[in-house]
Formats: C-alpha cells, structure tokens, sequence
C-alpha cells in the first residue's frame, strides 16, 4: 500500500482541526445555555476518526454512535448544517429534530450516530448487506466504543458480518472508558481485536491511536480487503477521549488525574501538525488551514445562530415516513 501523500496530510489536519475547533466552540457554547440537550465531544480522538474516514471513498457509507460530529466532520460534512443540527435549528441537517446525538447526513454516507450503544453495529450490517444485493461496490465503516463491544448487538453484528462475508469495518474506539468504567474492569480481554478470532474474521490492532498514519493505514488495509470481496474487519484503535464523558455532564462522576494528564501531553492535533512541519520545513500551509478552519466555525455558528426553529405545525415531518396526520386520515 502507498504512503501518505503530504496532500493527504494536510487533508487530514484540516479536519481533524474542524473538530477539534467545532467542538470546542460547541462545548463553550453549550455551558452558556445556547445548545439543548447532550453533548459528546471526540476532543482527543480525532486523529482516529479522520484517520479511519479518510480510507473511505466519498460515497461510502458510516455509521456512528453517540459521540457524534467527529464522525461527520471527519468524513468532510458541511459544518453550517451540522452546527445548525446542534442548535436545533430548521436549517439543520436532521431539520433541527435530531440534535447532537442524532445526526444523518445521507449526502456524506453518513446513515445515523445514535445514543443507544451498540445500536448501529446492526444497522451497518444491514448497510452492508444492501450494498452488496445493490452491487454498489460501497464499504461500510462503523464506530463504536470499548463499551459497545461488550453489547449482545456487537456479537450478533460481528457473526452476521463473517458468516454474509460483508463489505464492513468494525472500527472499536478504545478509548479506555465508558463513562465512569474503565475497559480493564469490563473488557474480558486486553485487546478487543482478539474477539475478531470468535468470527474467523481479520483483525487490525491501532496501539497509537493518536497516530493520523497507523489509523489510516490499518483501516486502508480493512476497507481494501473488504472492497476486494474479502470480508469484514474489526480495527481496534486505542485513544483517548480528553474531556468528560459528555459536555457538563460534572467531571465528579470519575477522576482520571494522572492518567489524563499523561494522554494530553500525545494531543493528536500537535502531533500531526509537528510531523508536517518538520516534513515541509515552514508552517505557511498549516497557518493558512487554521485561519480557514476559524473562519468556517464562525460562519456555521452565525448561520446557526440566525437560523429559525422548527415550525410546530412541521413537528411530524421528516420523523416518519408519512405524516401521522395522514395515516390516521386526519388531515
Ligand atoms: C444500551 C445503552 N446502555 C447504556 C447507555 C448509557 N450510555 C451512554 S454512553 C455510554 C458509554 C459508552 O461507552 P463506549 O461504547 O465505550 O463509548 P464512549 O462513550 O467511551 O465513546 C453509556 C453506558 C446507552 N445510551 N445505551
């Protein structure tokens, strides 16, 4: 497999900054009351999520979880709709119903992150399975924590996937906590990776997550056996979330100290930006996709900002399929 071409890495420092800049203005702007409901942040994981999106062809197809714009941003998405989705806008990318934890965005691949953990490892079987009765030729490459993998959902979607031989990527976000449980007290292995072998199914094991290269490179690898006709993959990354579980959700429920002292001093932002710098010999580039990047996070605030809440009267539109008015013929 080819290495990186600096085009890539500089593709991959421009959004893993979308990110880290978006969530950040998100996480302020929710302490101050301006957006509803919960917030998770992939603040320190994003060398994992623009690593794993960028072996992704446009159209292929992502599935998430409940830590929710890092995957989108990750796989390129418009940021004003994403932004607007957050501050439960109409112009939002789900018309402002869905909020942070439930986002789509179908002109990405992005078919939903959801907050029911584990809960979109099936539905990206189900993908996967439909690209391939379609003959579309797509991968499917789905994220999920350390603790979705000890859901039964995992280990259905983990069997279905090797048994169909589907075209997706079982992407584990080891992040060594869900919530306040550490993965060394409810993992039952050292290396989720090591489940791939209960499937007969390949495995790729990221130690450094925060290493845009290794997790691009590992996923590569998974998504071109798995566009080959080759089967799934299951890639475990091991990273680390920087903030608490969700945005003011109170840092009392654990006290990571030392431990999340060590990770913030291997901030995966820093580490690629150095790595380009010390690859091209100037920061001009790099200077220039930062005052891109604060340019593009005050226009989606703005345009959220200045956009209309859902109408009342809309309330049922884009939540089912028909209009529950209509199917109870009250219309
Ligand atoms: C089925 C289910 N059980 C419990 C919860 C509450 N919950 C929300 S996030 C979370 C932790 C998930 O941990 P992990 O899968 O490792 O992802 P992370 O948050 O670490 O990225 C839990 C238990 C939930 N939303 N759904």
């Amino acid at each position: 497999m080819d290495n990186l071409t600096l085009e890539q890495y500089y593709e991959g420092y421009l959004r893993m900054l979308r990110i880290r800049k978006f969530e950040m203005r998100a996480e302020e702007n929710h302490s101050k009351g301006e957006i509803p409901g919960a917030l998770h942040t992939s603040l320190g994981q994003e060398a994992e999520v623009v690593g794993a999106c960028m072996a992704l062809e446009d159209d292929d197809y992502m599935v998430g979880n409940h830590r929710s714009h890092g995957h989108p941003i990750g796989k390129n998405a418009d940021m004003k709709p994403l932004m607007a989705e957050l501050y439960a806008r109409k112009t939002g990318i789900c018309g402002g119903k869905g909020g942070s934890m439930h986002l789509s965005d179908f002109s990405i691949g992005s078919l939903g992150e959801t907050s029911i953990v584990g809960s979109g490892l099936p539905v990206a079987v189900g993908a996967a399975l439909g690209s391939n009765m379609l003959n579309e030729g797509k991968v499917t490459l789905c994220f999920f924590g350390d603790g979705a993998s000890n859901e039964g959902a995992f280990h259905e979607a983990l069997n279905l996937a090797a048994i169909w031989n589907l075209p997706v990527v079982f992407l584990c976000e080891n992040n060594g906590w869900a919530v306040s449980m550490p993965a060394s007290k409810a993992v039952s292995v050292e290396n989720i990776a090591d489940r791939a072998v209960a499937y007969s199914m390949r495995s790729e094991l990221v130690t450094d997550g925060q290493d845009f290269e290794s997790v691009y490179m590992a996923t590569k690898r998974a998504v071109d056996a798995a566009r080959a006709g080759e089967g799934p993959t299951l890639v475990e990354v091991k990273t680390y979330r920087f903030a608490e579980h969700a945005v003011n959700m109170g840092r009392m429920l654990v006290d990571r100290g030392e431990e999340l002292e060590g990770w913030l001093k291997r901030d995966p932002v820093e580490i690629l930006r150095t790595k380009i710098a010390e690859m091209v010999g100037n920061e001009t580039r790099l200077e220039e996709i930062e005052d891109q990047v604060e340019k593009e996070i005050e226009d989606a605030l703005e345009f959220a900002k200045q956009s209309d809440y859902p109408d009342v009267a809309d309330a049922f539109d884009d939540v089912y399929s028909e209009r529950v008015s209509d199917f109870y013929g009250l219309s």
